[in-house]
């Protein structure tokens, strides 16, 4: 074996592959060196000693010329690398797809605005409620049609450990009735009238639930906005004053409400109204509305004695709305089916995102 041919040989290995063939060529099991080193034993001790010496100096040389090499050829391969991914600036950048609000979130926004600047104070209030806060305590006894199973998404699941419909006190009303996906906005008048004195104006922004077949203008799940204001001296005509500014806050200088009588169990009078439309010159069925009917005011009264708190709604009047959010952007975009809202395709989001 010839050391100089040998480590000459490995200093021009091109590739590591070809390093790692040379390795095994000299130094494997059956390589050149290792044969030599083989040959030891039939020398004589003396011999032995010297040619063993000579065999262990080829070998490191050898081992530090197959590192030294390899070392280089890495090093020449991180360079090549670094070279082919390096950046290139100039390319154009990736347009990263940009979130937007959801259209039901930017009407909503709009709505509370309007209010906020009117004084308005803004709460929300549970999804899940109780039977007492959804329809008892807001003259909706059990015969009335809206209490229906065609109308209500009863929570019959075993409540179990931990689930408790608390009232605004924080005390179970599990014993005030079952529990249902709240299919109105309205329940949230009695929790806030039984912890708040009057005055006070809130809305209530939220979603709400209703076991129905949807169609164009129908879905399960959809959004109120309720409204409630309860003083000594509220009247109908801050109603109609109310609405009349939430239209010209929406649709402009033209924007203007119109009222209709109608029954809802908690009003006494009761309206629906509905809102000019001056770009299409039409009228907008929105919501319903009316004065806060006297028996909501004995219960939150009731109530409140029973929490050992003072009667506060003797000579109060107020009035309340509530109106459907996803059919006031249906109205005003000209959006053909309500169940777009909620199918999730951006095709149709996109066009509204604020
Ligand atoms: C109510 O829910 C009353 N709580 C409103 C109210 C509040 C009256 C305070 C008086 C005082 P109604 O069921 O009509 O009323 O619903 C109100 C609005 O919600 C409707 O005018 C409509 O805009 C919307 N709405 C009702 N059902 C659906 C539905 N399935 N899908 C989409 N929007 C609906």
């Amino acid at each position: 074996m010839n050391l100089e041919a040998a480590l000459e040989e490995i200093g021009k290995a091109p590739t590591l592959e070809s390093l790692q063939g040379l390795k095994v060529q000299y130094l494997g099991k059956n390589g050149l060196l290792t044969q030599e080193m083989k040959t030891l034993g039939r020398l004589a001790p003396e011999e032995r000693r010297e040619k063993g010496r000579v065999l262990n100096e080829w070998k490191e040389a050898l081992e530090k010329a197959l590192e030294a090499r390899e070392a280089w050829l890495r090093e020449q391969a991180l360079q090549e690398r670094l070279l082919q991914e390096s950046l290139d600036v100039s390319l154009p950048g990736y347009a990263f797809p940009s979130g937007g609000l959801h259209i039901t979130s930017l009407i909503l926004q709009e709505l509370v605005g309007i209010f906020r600047k009117q004084g308005f104070s803004v709460v929300e209030g549970p999804e899940v409620e109780s039977e007492f806060f959804n329809f008892d305590a807001i003259n909706m006894p059990e015969w009335h049609p809206a209490r229906d199973m065609q109308d209500t998404f009863w929570v019959t699941f075993d409540p179990g450990p931990g689930f408790t419909i608390r009232g605004p006190f924080g005390e179970s009303v599990n014993s005030l009735g079952g529990a249902v996906l709240r299919t109105h906005t309205s329940g949230m008048q009695i929790r806030y009238m039984i912890q708040h004195t009057p005055p006070f104006r809130i809305v209530v922004p939220g979603r709400v639930f209703r076991y129905e077949q949807t169609d164009a203008s129908h879905e399960a799940m959809f959004h109120q906005l309720e409204g409630l204001v309860v003083g000594p001296d509220i009247t109908m005509a801050d109603l109609k004053g109310a609405i009349s500014e939430l239209a010209r806050g929406l649709f402009g200088e033209e924007g203007k409400a119109r009222f209709q009588p109608t029954y809802f169990p908690f009003v006494e009078p009761g309206v629906q109204f509905a809102m000019w439309w001056p770009e299409r010159q039409k009228w907008l069925e929105l919501g319903g509305a009316g004065m806060v009917h006297p028996y909501l005011f004995k219960a939150v009264d009731d109530y409140r004695e029973q929490q050992g708190l003072p009667r506060a709604y003797e000579g109060m009047t107020g009035w309340a709305f509530g109106m459907g959010v996803e059919r006031l952007a249906l109205l005003r975009y000209g959006i053909p089916d309500i169940r777009y809202f909620y199918q999730n395709r951006l095709s149709f989001l996109r066009q509204f995102r604020g």
